[in-house]
């Protein structure tokens, strides 16, 4: 099955913008527990399920309405039509035309570096579906956004919820199954926090560091497995709100996923000098029993995780440490 195909499952058979504009909010999500390889490419569908969190800020909104021809502005400017930016939403537009001779006018206020590691295109992807939802009255449910969100960018599904979020990967050959879910439980005294260390624009696309990973890594066979005993050591820690246990799988995960990059052929590595220091730094702060763990997604930024009766002496100790809330499911 093709994109639009498996778009064309989720919509009604016919529809039209409802109103002259519609807006949306996707928040940022980080995985703790990461989606790394694809079982269908051109579906977005992963081998693996993966569980995140979102973020108050780094967020995306975006307004859609109808125009002359497809044309796209990111943070109040004009995006060229060859870049890739470009392409990508114009390619999820074509998904969502009611007919061939509709054309979108985007806005997308994003407040995140685009590429730089903060999963820019997941929020991207999750507003630009939730906005159509809206401007073309779907009212479709959660699950379907969510797969139409996939079909954006995978992690983009997950961006359709606040709090915990599990995209289960689903089985289905058209993708069905593979959505995201809520997961209903928070944890107030969890911190987030994030090393900027670079905000130019990675040098290797998530998408083709996957593919090339899933072919040509050895250590890949070892990663589904791992991935679930993750997940599940990941959701006890947070209910039993303990910080170690926790930041220690939501670590191992990351580095066993740029593990696995490290091995390919050729090799891929997202890290920077500046990375490699900055994990010295947690790790030695950690020696000294500071509480503190991190995730690395594709990209060379080191994000962190500490509670918050140790947030102040990491603050000092770190003072280049941006601190982000996380976005709680309860309003
Ligand atoms: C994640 N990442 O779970 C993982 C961890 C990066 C590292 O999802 O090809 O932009 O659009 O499905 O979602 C980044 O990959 O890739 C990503 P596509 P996507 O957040």
């Amino acid at each position: 099955m093709n994109r639009l195909d498996a778009a064309h499952t989720l919509l009604p058979k016919t529809w039209g913008p409802t109103k002259a504009a519609a807006t949306a909010f996707a928040p940022v999500n980080i995985a703790l527990v990461k989606y790394w390889g694809k079982r269908n490419e051109e579906l977005h569908l992963p081998v693996t399920d993966s569980f995140s969190v979102a973020l108050t800020a780094g967020s995306t909104t975006t307004v859609c309405q109808a125009s002359k021809k497809d044309t796209v502005f990111l943070n109040g400017q004009c995006v060229d039509e060859s870049s890739s930016f470009f392409k990508r939403a114009s390619e999820f537009c074509n998904l969502v035309r009611p007919s061939p001779s509709f054309f979108f006018h985007i806005s997308t206020i994003n407040d995140v570096p685009t590429a730089a590691g903060l999963a820019s295109s997941a929020s991207g992807f999750a507003a630009l579906t939730l906005a159509c939802n809206d401007f073309f009255g779907w009212n479709a449910p959660k699950e379907k956004l969510s797969c139409l969100a996939r079909l954006g960018s995978g992690s983009a599904c997950r961006s359709i919820f606040p709090g915990f979020v599990t995209w289960q990967r689903g089985e289905a050959i058209d993708g069905a199954d593979s959505y995201a879910l809520p997961w209903n439980k928070w944890w107030p005294d969890l911190q987030f926090g994030v090393f900027l260390l670079s905000t130019h624009e990675k040098p290797i696309s998530s998408r083709k560091a996957m593919r090339t990973t899933v072919e040509t890594s050895p250590l890949y066979a070892a990663w589904p497995s791992q991935v679930q005993k993750d997940i599940q050591e990941v959701r006890a820690a947070i209910s039993e709100q303990d910080i170690e246990r926790f930041g220690t799988t939501v670590e191992r995960n990351a580095l066993t996923m740029h593990a696995t990059m490290l091995t390919s052929s050729p090799p891929i590595c997202f890290w920077l000098p500046q990375t490699v220091s900055c994990l010295h730094e947690i790790w030695e702060a950690r020696r000294h029993g500071v509480p503190i763990y991190c995730t690395i997604d594709a990209g060379p930024n080191v994000k962190v995780f500490f509670p918050q009766s140790s947030a102040e002496s990491i603050q000092k100790l770190f003072p280049n440490l941006h601190r982000i809330q996380l976005l709680s499911p309860i309003e």
